[in-house]
């Protein structure tokens, strides 16, 4: 780590803002050319303290940049993580109130939710042993930095670009699908903005959890049973606008909707 406990405390501040006032900032880096990943992470986790001592409930955690498309798009190459917050779960089909946003864009996710604890390094089998059900899921990122563009430490700090998350369609026990092979088709206002296989992500989405698990372990935690996971957009995140609806379909699984007003 390159900063203090006060500078990560000032730049939690900073992101907090941000994110409740739906306003843009300028990535973390150009202030504090130094600050690291685990400076990034260091922001993160006060965050995530602060929230949680404000009552706000953690549900479970985020893969990100997790599949190429992902990667291209942003125009980065490792994997991230973060944390979701009960309070910024929509149901399937509701609302999301643009004012509370500064340039929203979804991507079509498959979500896990954890029957056991998991910790350490852990096995796609094993992920899949303790996995409760999988399902379709929408994510809503919205970058706090100018533009939709940062860097690696800058984005982990602001949770991943963490918004809003959906989930619905059929929830399903992973036994017996071969979760690779699983179709997933994103549409806009009816219109296809996306296609993918499971595989997109690190070629198996389970494989995107046992790097979470992995994440977690480096920071002396587990992963709690019951905890839901979303492991990345299968595609590129697309923009939306008051007036659209975007739907997940995933093979089996069912679909998850989302409008914007
Ligand atoms: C970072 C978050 C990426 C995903 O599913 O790949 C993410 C970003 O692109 O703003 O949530
Ligand atoms: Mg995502």
């Amino acid at each position: 780590m390159a900063l203090s406990a006060s500078v990560i405390a000032d730049l939690a501040g900073i992101i907090d803002d941000a994110q409740h006032n739906a306003a843009e900032i300028v990535k973390l880096t150009d202030a504090h050319p130094d600050m690291d990943v685990a400076d990034g992470y260091a922001v993160q986790a006060e965050l995530c303290r602060k929230w949680q001592a404000d009552g706000r409930r953690l549900t479970g955690y985020k893969g990100g940049l997790t599949s190429k498309a992902k990667m291209v798009q942003m125009g980065l190459d490792t994997p991230v993580f973060g944390v979701l917050m009960g309070d910024t779960c929509v149901p399937d089909g509701d609302v999301v109130d643009m004012t509370q946003l500064i340039h929203p864009k979804v991507e079509a996710e498959i979500a896990f939710v954890t029957s056991r604890e998991l910790s350490g390094d852990v096995s796609i089998d094993e992920v899949l042993a303790a996995t409760e059900f999988v399902l379709p899921a929408i994510e809503v990122i919205d970058s706090r930095f100018k533009d939709f563009k940062f860097d690696v430490q800058s984005v982990i700090a602001d949770n991943t670009s963490a918004a809003r998350y959906v989930v619905g369609g059929s929830p399903r026990r992973p036994a017996g699908l071969d979760l690779r092979l699983l179709g997933v088709v994103m549409e806009r206002n009816g219109e296809l903005v996306g296609t993918a296989a499971g595989a997109a992500v690190m070629g198996h989405p389970a494989a995107s959890v046992v790097a979470l698990v992995k994440w977690l372990a480096g920071a002396g935690q587990a992963l709690p049973a019951g905890s839901l996971v979303m492991t990345g957009g299968v595609t590129e995140a697309v923009a939306v606008h008051a007036g659209d609806h975007v739907t997940a379909r995933v093979q089996n699984l069912g679909t998850v909707g989302v409008r914007f007003a």
